[in-house]
């Protein structure tokens, strides 16, 4: 069977089988920290309010019934590959997509994110986060086989919420700026927050498994608001079910990336925590993050979404800086510091992705 004719997932799972297209993309190459011919570069939220392509797409089609269409999941995941030519494609879903699936009454309201309906604050409200079953989610693996028919050597990147992050809409019952009861709860309560991150956690790995099985070739999971919390408590109370996440999905073979927003002070832990790609905002600068997580890891970021704002000479002085540091990371994979802002013209990005290709290979 040649690479081309075997299933993305099975070439993208064993390492040893390096020969496939896909398993050479430089996006996958730099994951494992093997040289590469050029920096591979995708941007979180590429796909999403940025392009006028998704804006139709979206008219009168509620968020979540998008993430349960498998047609629209397809178009909303390729717009940006197509555009940008991006080196990696990242699956059209949301963070609360398993919990809905589970049968959470969650809405992502315009403009303001998921809110849920009946807020999580004590032990009888652990009972309505039961198990995800492949079963719960039909329209996600019919979705990631579409893509990655049609993807063929670009890979996919599938993901899901870390269990911190997922527990803090959960239990606020939307976004939130500080996470106070969140905290509260993990100071107060730590058997009921292990409980529900254990829950939380379960759901993870079983929505990550779904997308690797049907064939994504990475997985990425966003912790996005874990920098509310200082590292000794990270530590203590969700380095365990995250460690538990990553240790799960090792069998697979795919490579696995950790990203929080605001998270400095964790990234040591975090790819502790057994990422094998560790996601910097803007606030560190790559080559200190270089030196804050173990040998071992590759490293994802870091260019300040509102840098894409400002005059298109300080992108190109901005982008090259982020490169430079790149080179001090045993892998580099250039990103954004956290999701595209929706007010980002995407010829903008479209130019960001030239350059960062014809700057050549930082490894
Ligand atoms: O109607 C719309 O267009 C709603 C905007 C939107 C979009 C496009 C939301 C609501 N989610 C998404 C898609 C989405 N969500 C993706 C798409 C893939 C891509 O990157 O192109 C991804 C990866 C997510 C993941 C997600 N959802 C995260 C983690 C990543 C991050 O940005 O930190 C989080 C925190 C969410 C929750 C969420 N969903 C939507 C919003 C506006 C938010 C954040 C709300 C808040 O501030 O708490």
């Amino acid at each position: 069977m040649t690479a081309d004719a075997a299933h993305p997932a099975d070439t993208a799972a064993n390492p040893a089988d390096n020969s496939g297209p896909l398993a050479e993309s430089p996006f996958l190459l730099a994951c494992r920290r093997r040289p590469v011919p050029r920096t591979p570069v995708w941007f979180m939220r590429q796909a999403g309010r940025a392009l006028p392509e998704y804006l139709r797409l979206r008219e009168g089609v509620p968020m979540l019934e998008s993430c349960a269409r498998p047609d629209m999941i397809v178009e909303i995941t390729m717009q940006p590959v197509r555009r940008y030519g991006v080196d990696a494609a990242i699956f059209f879903s949301d963070i609360v997509v398993p919990l809905k699936a589970i049968g959470i009454d969650v809405d992502i309201k315009p403009g303001v994110g998921p809110v849920i309906a009946d807020p999580i604050r004590d032990a009888a409200g652990l009972d309505a986060l039961r198990p995800l079953e492949p079963g719960d989610v039909p329209y996600v693996t019919e979705a990631v086989q579409g893509l990655v028919g049609e993807l063929g050597a670009t890979p996919l990147i599938g993901f899901a919420g870390a269990p911190f992050t997922l527990a803090s809409y959960l239990i606020e019952g939307g976004p939130s700026k500080n996470q106070e009861r969140t905290k509260a709860l993990m100071y107060g309560d730590p058997d009921l927050w292990d409980r529900l991150m254990g829950r939380l956690a379960d759901i993870t790995i079983a929505f990550l498994k779904v997308q690797v099985a049907a064939g994504a070739s990475a997985i990425q999971v966003f912790d996005s608001w874990v920098g509310s919390v200082a590292p000794e408590d990270y530590r203590a109370s969700v380095l365990p079910h995250t460690r538990r996440i990553f240790a799960a999905l090792e069998p697979l073979g795919v490579p696995r990336v950790h990203f929080g927003v605001g998270t400095g002070e964790l990234l040591g832990l975090m790819g502790e925590a057994g990422a094998d790609v560790v996601g910097v905002d803007w606030r560190v600068p790559l080559d200190e993050a270089a030196r804050r997580v173990e040998p071992g890891k590759a490293l994802q970021g870091n260019l300040d979404p509102a840098v894409l704002l400002a005059p298109w000479e300080t992108v190109e002085r901005r982008a090259r800086d982020v490169l430079a540091r790149g080179r001090t990371a045993e892998g580099h994979i250039f990103n954004l510091g956290h999701g595209v802002l929706p007010s980002t013209d995407p010829d903008v990005l479209a130019r960001l992705v030239d350059l960062v290709h014809e700057a050549g290979s930082t490894h």
